[in-house]
């Protein structure tokens, strides 16, 4: 999987990517990030990336032609992309399926922005999509950027090394993960299930079905898509709703 990231703070997003399951994938070589100063990409002494806002108003907007700019290198250096990503509150909400189609796509570049905005025609030019982490504000595309190539890496077979864990993420099956445990059995007088220490593992997958697909509608109902459910999860859920209402 290739990234290549657009922005003014190259430093985050290497810092970003050089620990954990990502960091070490990279090092196999399995993901391949690539950052690029947009600085870089002006033509004045002053490497000018924003301008005031035509109309008025607070605050600065970048410039459109640093980022055309970059786009051309990305493609003589690196191939045609199959997405450029730009990294806003206006985009489509990224999600685990969003993740799992940008991981089928093979390489991504990902648009940082900073100040009050870019330039529309980024969006007109050079954008083939637009994605947000969230309704909320950042101060930067950098953290948002992290989080993509994060949650698509890992869907790159060998980046996390036990793929079922991944297969087992919350999300990954639609609904929210189970609860974990692990030594001590007790602690502060709270003992560890007993099915998780009874060595039965069929009832510990019914139980950890169970517990996921209760917490899930206690939590994130909007998640629950009978639809996709299989019998045996369309049970426990059943129950699980009974013992809620009781
Ligand atoms: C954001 C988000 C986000 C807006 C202005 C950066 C900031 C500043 N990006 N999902 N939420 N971006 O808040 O992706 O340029």
């Amino acid at each position: 999987m290739k990234f290549d990231v657009v922005t003014i703070f190259p430093r985050m997003i290497e810092a970003g990517l050089a620990e954990g399951v990502v960091g070490r994938g990279i090092e196999k070589g399995v993901v391949d990030v690539r950052v690029h100063d947009l600085r870089a990409f002006t033509v004045d002494r002053h490497r000018t990336v924003d301008d005031v806002p035509y109309g008025g108003g607070p605050g600065m907007v970048m410039k459109v032609e640093p980022f055309v700019r970059a786009l051309e290198a990305v493609r003589a250096e690196r191939g045609t992309p199959a997405a450029v990503v730009l990294l806003s509150p206006q985009g489509r909400r990224f999600d685990q399926a969003e993740a799992g189609r940008l991981s089928a796509l093979g390489h991504v570049v990902l648009l940082c922005g900073r100040y009050e905005g870019i330039d529309e025609r980024v969006r007109d030019l050079v954008a083939t999509e637009e994605l947000s982490i969230g309704d909320f504000v950042v101060s930067g595309g950098e953290t948002p950027a992290l989080v993509v190539i994060d949650a698509v890496s890992r869907l790159v077979p060998g980046v996390v090394g036990d793929q079922e864990s991944v297969e087992q993420d919350s999300f990954a099956q639609g609904i929210l993960d189970h609860p974990h445990y692990t030594r001590p059995a007790e602690y502060a007088g709270r003992r560890v299930p007993d099915v998780l220490l009874s060595g039965h593992h069929a009832e510990v997958r019914r139980w950890r079905m169970k517990q996921a697909l209760r917490r899930t509608l206690e939590r994130r109902p909007d998640l629950i898509d009978e639809g996709v459910l299989s019998g045996e999860q369309l049970d426990l859920l059943a129950q699980a709703a009974d013992e809620e209402s009781d």
